[in-house]
């Protein structure tokens, strides 16, 4: 017999036929709206799961599902998993990194651009038939090239985006991180590590590519806000939570700080209403991988953990992989 596998969500229908060469495959492709009761009544009906990151995988949710024995996310972002209440039950967690690298960094410089260049709000600006005549003070951004970039968060997506900065726009990169990079990697990427305040003080434009944990549960609020530049923007192409959004609203609004290019935000997809009000401010909805190419490759990863898993015990990205040499 088949393991059986459930999908939770809409994805790529040649994904699905391929899951479908190896497990019996539950799909959902018109998109449930999962309550915490019927998702955890479905995944326990499973042997394994195709996640989408948002999904919740905790004790309360494992204690329900007996026969499930891996959780492949077709995200980087797992924090949706409870990795260690996992490990406990023996269920295997994967998650979908490297593919989606380039991808998301490509899009964190977009957003960083859009926010100074005020590439939005000038076309909001045209469509609203507001452009007469061209003088020489319309618009004024804040320069890319030759600026400060501040990166918090430094794993695959951040040194991809300093290396963008450093290489493409001449620009000086700081960074920080919970554990400092190689001598090798801060050459690479031409990056120097400072400490959270100074990298907030020193940057002209802050990027935020850490995970979501409650470690990292309002990095940045009030007092971090207080001591960015007036002309700085910060962009978030991490997780929601990460950004005290009200307080970066209020930052916004008062021009405490010059812009914003925010791709995730806290109880999405509800963004906060004062945020809809900022003019200064870049609005996405968590599109920063999505590329077909990006998403269908994380697709695909998510189900080659899966095949690995059933077929050989092992797996291509595993978050704890002492689950596979369990007697
Ligand atoms: C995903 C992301 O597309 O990979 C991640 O962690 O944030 C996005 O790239 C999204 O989370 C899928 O639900």
């Amino acid at each position: 017999m088949k393991p059986s596998i459930i999908v939770s969500r809409p994805i790529y229908p040649e994904v699905i036929e391929r899951l479908r060469t190896h497990f019996d495959v539950t799909a959902h492709q018109t998109d449930p709206e999962w309550t915490p009761q019927t998702w955890t009544q479905a995944l326990s009906q499973h042997d394994g799961a195709l996640t989408m990151g948002i999904e919740p995988v905790n004790d309360t949710v494992l204690a329900a599902c007996k026969r499930l024995r891996i959780c492949a996310n077709l995200s980087v972002g797992y924090n949706n998993f409870d990795v260690p209440a996992m490990t406990r039950h023996g269920v295997l967690a994967t998650n979908a990194p490297d593919v989606l690298t380039e991808t998301t960094a490509d899009f964190g410089f977009a957003l960083l651009m859009a926010a100074a260049r005020r590439v939005t709000e000038a076309e909001r600006y045209i469509r609203a038939g507001q452009w007469q005549k061209w003088t020489l003070d319309m618009l004024p951004g804040m320069a890319v090239h030759g600026s400060t970039l501040g990166i918090i968060g430094m794993g695959r997506i951040g040194q991809a985006i300093a290396k963008r900065g450093a290489l493409g726009f001449g620009m000086r990169v700081l960074y920080h991180n919970r554990s400092r990079l190689s001598a090798e990697a801060e050459a690479e990427c031409r990056a120097s590590y400072v400490s959270k305040p100074s990298l907030l003080q020193e940057a002209d434009h802050v990027v935020l590519v850490l995970p979501y944990s409650q470690a990292s549960h309002h990095t940045i609020g009030a007092a971090e806000l207080a001591l960015m530049k007036p002309t700085a923007t910060l962009v978030n192409i991490a997780r929601g939570g990460i950004v005290d959004d009200a307080a970066l609203a209020k930052a916004l609004l008062t021009r405490q700080i010059a812009a914003a290019g925010l791709d995730v935000f806290e109880g999405e997809p509800s963004v906060h209403p004062d945020l809809l009000k900022a003019t200064n401010v870049v609005l996405t909805p968590h599109i920063g991988s999505s590329t077909r190419a990006t998403r269908l490759a994380m697709a695909h990863l998510a189900a080659d953990n899966l095949v690995a898993f059933f077929d050989s015990g092992t797996a291509v990205t595993p978050l704890n992989p002492e689950v596979l040499t369990r007697p």
